[in-house]
This record gives C-alpha cells, structure tokens and sequence, in this order.
C-alpha cells in the first residue's frame, strides 16, 4: 500500500511539472530507484522482476524473454535450442546472470563458470577495438562442443595485503593472479588477459534511455574544474549501425546498446550465431557446426534484448534509518557521487513511454574513470585505456548477498565485501579512498549502511 501511495504521488507530481531537483526535494524520489519502474522485493528474486508499469502485450513480451534467458542451449542439431558452440563458455544467459544479478568468481581449482577473459594483442582491430589474439579471438572460451578443444582454462590465485584505516585498525585485500592452461595451440606471450565478472542486468533499459548529451554534460576528460575527476566517454563500434557510438555497457562501456551487447553474448558466450554477430566466433578451429548460418530467430535476440531492457530496480530500504542518513552524508563528503552520480533523468521517449522522462537514481555516470594501477587490468578496449573502467551502478548492491548468496565486487570480484571494494578505489578515486581510510569505524560503518540501503 505504501509503494502504490509512493508511486501515486511520484506520477502525481510530474503530471504536475515540478521542477526537477538533484537534492530529493521531493523525499518520496529517492525511495524510486528505477522511478515508476522500481519494485519493492528484498527477497532472492529481487533482480528479476518486469517493469510494473508497462503495457500488458509488453509483459508478454518480457515473459517470452523471460524464458529465452534461461534457455539451455545445446549443440546442434537439436529440436529445441541448437547451436551452441562449437566454442563457448556458458549455457545460457542465466547461468552467468544468476537471478538476473552477478556472477560469481571462481574459487581456487574451480573452473569458471561466470567469470570470462577477455583477451588482445597490442593494437587496434578495424573498427578501433582489440586486436583479436591469432587463433584465439578476444575471449578465452573454456568449453566446446564434442570433438572441439576448449581454447584455454585460466587459473587463479590471490595475494593477501595488509592494510591499517587511519585509526589503526587493520584490513585485507586479495589481489587476484592468474595463469592460462592447457592453451588448445600456442598462445603468443604477448597477451593481455582482463577478467569480467557477470554484472547485473536489471534497470539497464533505463541507463540505456539516459540522453547521451546527458551523460556528456559530466564528462570533464582533461579534468577542466581540477577536482582531480575526469570521466570520460568510451566510444565503441556500433554493428547494427555502422558507425562509432558512444559506450555504456560492460565493464569498460565497450558495448554501445543492449542488444549488441545480447547479440554478442550470445555469440561469444554461448556460441549462438545471430543477425548481429553472423559468424562463429571459433577462430583457427573448424567453424563446422552450422556453415555460418545464422542460429538465432531474430524475433528471439530481440525477446531476449527487450527482457533486459525491462528488468526493474530494487527500491531502497532503511532511508529513514540514521545510520543510513550519516552514510548517505559521508558518501557525499568523500566525493563518492562525483562519479556514483545519483540523479540521472531519462530522456522524453513518446514511442517508448515505459522508460520515458524518469527521474532514477542509478549511482554511476556512466563514464571511465582512471582506478589507478592496482585495479589495472592493462589492457585498453576502445578509447578506454588500461587503467580506466566505467563507473558501476550502485542501485540494488546492498541485496546482492541476498539474491546472489555472495558479496563479491568489481569486474573481477575480488573484494569480498562492499568495504574492501571501496578500499581497492585508487586514482581519480584515490581522495575518495583516504577519506574512508580517515573515517572512524562507526562512520565507516554508516558509509557500508548506506550503500546497504541502496
Ligand atoms: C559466460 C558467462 C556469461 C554468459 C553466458 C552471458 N553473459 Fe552477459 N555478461 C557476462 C560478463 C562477464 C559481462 C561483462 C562483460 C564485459 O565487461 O565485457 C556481461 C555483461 C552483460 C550485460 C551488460 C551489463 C552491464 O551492466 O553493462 C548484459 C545486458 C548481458 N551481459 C546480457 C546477457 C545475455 C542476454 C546473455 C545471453 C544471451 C548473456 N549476457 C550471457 C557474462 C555472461
Ligand atoms: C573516480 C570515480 C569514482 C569515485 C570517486 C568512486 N568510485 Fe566507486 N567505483 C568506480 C569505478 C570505476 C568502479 C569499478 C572498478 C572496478 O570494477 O575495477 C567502482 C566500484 C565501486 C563499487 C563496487 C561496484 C560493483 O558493482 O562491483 C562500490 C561499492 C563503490 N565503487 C563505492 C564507492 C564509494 C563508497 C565511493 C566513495 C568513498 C566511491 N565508490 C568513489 C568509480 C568511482
Ligand atoms: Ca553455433
Ligand atoms: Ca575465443
Ligand atoms: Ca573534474
């Protein structure tokens, strides 16, 4: 009752013009993480539901999607679902994005299951990318299908530092190493590796609806004001389109759309050809299994797109909580929102009106930002350098133990909990980090409530 008195009020007040304010002016806004698209679930399927305000043919077609992201896929041929492989890393969608949230990292001796590699030689492919490894592509696919060598296994390994906060206390950090086996031909030695964790996929329909002038009104790359934060637009090649666009999916905002970054899932991940990604992405082995045929219905990419684009956010909890209220103003006072930025506003979409003209609260900027050498993964992805990665939306973190059953963070998941991830932050962040390093345990405390909350 109080979410649909919430929600009310929220459609009351824009159908009335007011004018929007970057401070929750309007205290019911910041409950709305996903604004009229926020749902109000603490429990494991938290990431997982459909907008609650769409059409009704438009959640038949989320359910249908619903279905295609948790397909199993099988190597072809097959009745349902053929095609998989003959390289990949995965069954399906959901087996990576487990409950539409993140994946998990792999343990010592583990294989990985959703976590993947992306790999490159130096230089720029045709279309300014990576330069694809000979023989090998730009990701490290560990399985294949029968009478297929996997192209690698990866191993890893962590290195315990140890730190002291400013009161000195003291904590730990792991830093993760890692080394290829069983390379399925030889590997050039010159390769760079960068692990990806799977990210969650909900309340990206929402990003994706976010003016690009919107996000380039924060970009400030040469650091004009001298705050010592740049954030700057990753710029990638559009497929469907022919062209560069801007980047704002993946860890480094290497994929301009949703429906790249699905289509190219599908292919890299799952070995699925489709109208976007044509060819199996199985370099130097034989492609045997389909001539290049395109292996995916359209109507089903873009089911499977449109899924994504309409997974809603989780609302906060405990906004009125003081401890939540103390965070919320140290965030602020550490420079967290320079880069987690909370306020953004989707842009007027009159064919679309789901997504349209929303106030969110998505906690990036959906830029890239230099994180300093220790969470390098040295190896550049379109205009993003070795150094850089796009800030992560912090909407909906504080239930990843919940619906995940782990609290693993960053594009590796190599901090174990929400106040290590912090304290891995370096370059433009680095101020950010010595202000926690600086901060009591109960105001560090109040700090890990807050992002709880969020
Ligand atoms: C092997 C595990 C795996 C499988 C299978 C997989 N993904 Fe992903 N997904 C990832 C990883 C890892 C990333 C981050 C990629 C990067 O940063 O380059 C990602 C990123 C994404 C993103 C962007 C998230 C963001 O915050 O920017 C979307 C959307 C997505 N995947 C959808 C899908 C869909 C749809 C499928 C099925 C067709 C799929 N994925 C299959 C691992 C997987
Ligand atoms: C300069 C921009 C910047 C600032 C300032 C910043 N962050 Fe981040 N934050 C990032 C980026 C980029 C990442 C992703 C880094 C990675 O995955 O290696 C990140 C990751 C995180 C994560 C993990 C997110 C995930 O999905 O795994 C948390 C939590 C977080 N930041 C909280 C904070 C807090 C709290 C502060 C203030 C003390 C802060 N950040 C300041 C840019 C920033
Ligand atoms: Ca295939
Ligand atoms: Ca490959
Ligand atoms: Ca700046």
């Amino acid at each position: 009752m109080v979410i649909l008195v919430l929600i009310a009020s929220i459609i009351v007040q824009q159908t009335g013009c007011s004018k929007y304010d970057t401070h929750y002016s309007n205290p019911d806004s910041e409950w709305l993480s996903g604004g009229i698209q926020t749902v109000f679930d603490i429990g494991s399927g938290a990431f997982g539901h459909a907008f609650p305000e769409m059409d009704e043919w438009k959640e038949r077609i989320h359910e249908i999607g619903d279905g295609q992201f948790n397909a199993t896929f099988v190597s072809a041929p097959a009745p349902l679902n053929p095609g998989r492989g003959p390289l990949f890393n995965n069954v399906s969608c959901g087996s990576c994005h487990i409950s539409d949230g993140r994946g998990k990292v792999p343990g010592i001796g583990d294989t990985s299951v959703s976590t993947l590699f992306r790999i490159s030689i130096a230089g720029n492919d045709k279309y300014g990318g990576p330069m694809p490894v000979p023989g090998f592509g730009t990701q490290l696919q560990n399985r294949a299908s029968f009478n297929v060598m996997p192209e690698a296994q990866v191993a890893v390994v962590y290195t315990e530092h140890s730190f002291n906060f400013d009161d000195g206390t003291s904590y730990s950090l792991r830093s993760p190493g890692y080394t290829i086996l069983n390379p399925y031909t030889a590997l050039p030695n010159n390769i760079m590796l960068s692990p990806r964790v799977a990210a969650p996929v909900y309340g990206l329909g929402l990003l994706e609806a976010i003016s690009e002038n919107s996000i380039l009104a924060n970009a400030d790359k040469d650091d004009a004001d001298g705050d010592g934060i740049s954030g700057k637009p990753n710029y990638v090649w559009d497929f469907t389109k022919g062209s560069t666009a801007l980047g704002r999916f993946g860890w480094k905002a290497n994929q301009p759309s949703i429906l790249q970054q699905v289509a190219a899932a599908y292919n890299e991940d799952i070995g699925i050809t489709n109208a976007v990604f044509p060819v199996e992405s199985s370099f130097g082995q034989p492609q045997w299994d389909n001539n290049n045929k395109v292996e995916l219905a359209d109507s089903l990419l873009h089911t499977a797109t449109f899924y994504v684009q309409t997974l809603a956010v989780p609302g906060r909890r405990n906004l009125q909580n003081p401890q939540v209220q103390q965070g919320k103003k140290l965030f602020a006072d550490a420079g967290c929102n320079k880069c987690h930025i909370p306020d953004m506003r989707t842009s007027v979409n009159v064919a679309f009106p789901a997504v349209s003209n929303q106030l969110i609260h998505p906690y990036t900027d959906i830029l890239l930002h230099d994180m300093g050498e220790d969470l390098a993964d040295n190896r550049p992805d379109y205009a993003a350098n070795g150094n850089e990665w796009r800030t992560p939306p912090l909407w909906g973190i504080g239930l990843t133990q919940r619906v995940n059953g782990h609290s693993n963070f960053l594009h590796d998941g190599r901090a174990r909990n929400l106040l290590e991830a912090v304290m891995w932050h370096g370059g433009e962040a680095l101020n950010a980090k010595n202000k926690v390093k600086a901060m009591s345990a109960a105001e560090r405390s109040a700090l890990v409530k807050f992002l709880e909350s969020l």
